[in-house]
């Protein structure tokens, strides 16, 4: 889920979840998404099954809406690219995370934007690409419907609502679990008591730029009714590198061409039907919506993604130490900074507090101990060099306030 403008952000062998994931998703989809099975003249193109979704963004009513032409590079950029795109792994959502046997429908995501306690809603902008911090309820579920229309004109809106809380009446009486794989090793955000679930709502024509959610954790999703096309890298060191200079900054469109070009480990997910699946910490995704969409998604913290969680902060403190040369403002570097300290140390001693047997625990409380360090450390420095700059600043301004009293 995205939370802008901080983004509250693999290698096979980075998480064993991962290979369950890929087993699952073998043994259950029966190889069924398999671009060999889309009938499409193969072998044209090892991703022609591509084309068919191209041919849907490119076509009315969505060739006339604001991001059409940017998406339709994205396309000619995968279908260019000369390897076979490897799919992402999900599993069917089914009974271990329906425990009510209610499955979530468009209908709960509905009610949950009604009876939410605040009168509007925080949405993103797509033809403006900005944040609208207060739109109306009206509003936003009319451009839902308006996204249905023959073509874009002038009135058209595009909004899209990016962490929706599930309100008691709404999504929560679907009581969604965390299947014990995860619950078992891992622990989700809650709202007291409850997992605290929260969806992303998106129009037809809706096109997310590429962006990491979070500070460390991974997320489970559930499709609620969707039908997007996910493009998903993993963190390796060399797209981090990448990343550095577009950390926490709003992407310009053709980022994500960029990005198919120059990072490494792509893989896609046409996300449609009871899907669900896990977006491993600092996981780099762009979305694409071809029908009103809505998924769920809570965040987990658990050992099964130690490793990513753990280079990926560290990375992020080493980011942030560094924003001046990155580009970045040290209000930006504290804000990260503040959130890794409040938002993932936090989360890890509690992974650690809920499973004390756990062969990992020592090597994470000694890590705790030197992450928090580091991040006093690059806190200060950033204090240290904000003051430098303020006293530099003044001494200029008396200097030439006594040069201009001298003239
Ligand atoms: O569905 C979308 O367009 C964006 C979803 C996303 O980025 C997320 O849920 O983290």
């Amino acid at each position: 889920m995205i939370t802008h403008p901080l983004c509250p952000p693999w290698r096979r062998h980075l998480g064993n979840c991962h290979h369950f994931l890929i087993k699952v998703s073998l043994k259950s989809c029966g190889g069924r998404f398999s671009a060999k099975n889309f009938d499409l003249g193969l072998p044209h193109s090892l991703n022609d099954w591509l084309k068919v979704l191209r041919k849907r963004w490119t076509e009315p009513p969505l060739s006339s809406f604001p991001r059409s032409a940017l998406g339709s590079r994205i396309f000619d950029a995968l279908l260019n690219l000369s390897h076979e795109i490897p799919l992402f792994p999900t599993m069917e959502a089914m009974e271990k995370i329906y425990s009510a046997f209610r499955v979530p429908t468009m209908e709960h995501i509905i009610t949950d934007i009604i009876t939410i306690p605040q009168d509007t809603l925080e949405v993103f902008d797509i033809a403006a690409d900005s944040t609208i911090p207060g739109l109306s309820k009206a509003a936003f579920i009319a451009s839902m419907i308006m996204s249905h229309c023959a073509e874009w004109t002038p009135s058209s809106r595009i909004y899209s609502i990016h962490s929706l809380p599930c309100q008691p009446s709404g999504t929560l009486l679907c009581q969604l679990k965390i299947p014990s794989i995860f619950k078992d090793r891992a622990i989700a955000e809650t709202d007291g008591r409850v997992p605290r679930w929260v969806s992303s709502v998106c129009p037809a024509g809706t096109l997310t730029d590429i962006h990491v959610d979070y500070h460390g954790s991974a997320q489970l999703m559930v499709n609620v009714a969707c039908d997007k096309l996910w493009l998903l890298w993993p963190p390796t060191e060399s797209n981090l590198l990448w990343w550095n200079s577009r950390h926490t900054r709003a992407s310009n469109g053709d980022t994500v061409c960029d990005a198919i070009a120059q990072l490494e480990g792509l893989e896609l997910l046409h996300a449609k039907g009871s899907q669900s699946f896990v977006l491993p910490p600092y996981h780099f995704h762009a979305v694409l919506t071809f029908e009103a969409s809505a998924h769920l998604g809570v965040t987990l913290w658990g050992f099964p993604w130690w490793d990513t969680s753990r280079r990926g902060v560290e990375w992020e403190i080493k980011w942030a130490s560094n924003h001046s040369k990155n580009g970045f403002s040290s209000e930006m570097a504290e804000g990260v900074l503040n959130a890794i300290q409040d938002e993932s140390l936090k989360y890890w001693a509690e992974v650690i507090n809920r499973f004390p047997e756990h062969e990992l625990v020592d090597t994470v409380q000694s890590w705790l101990i030197s992450m928090k360090a580091n991040i006093q450390d690059a806190l200060a420095a950033i204090h240290a060099s904000v003051e430098t700059g303020k006293r530099k600043r003044s001494g200029r301004t008396e200097s030439s306030k006594k040069m201009r009293h001298n003239d």
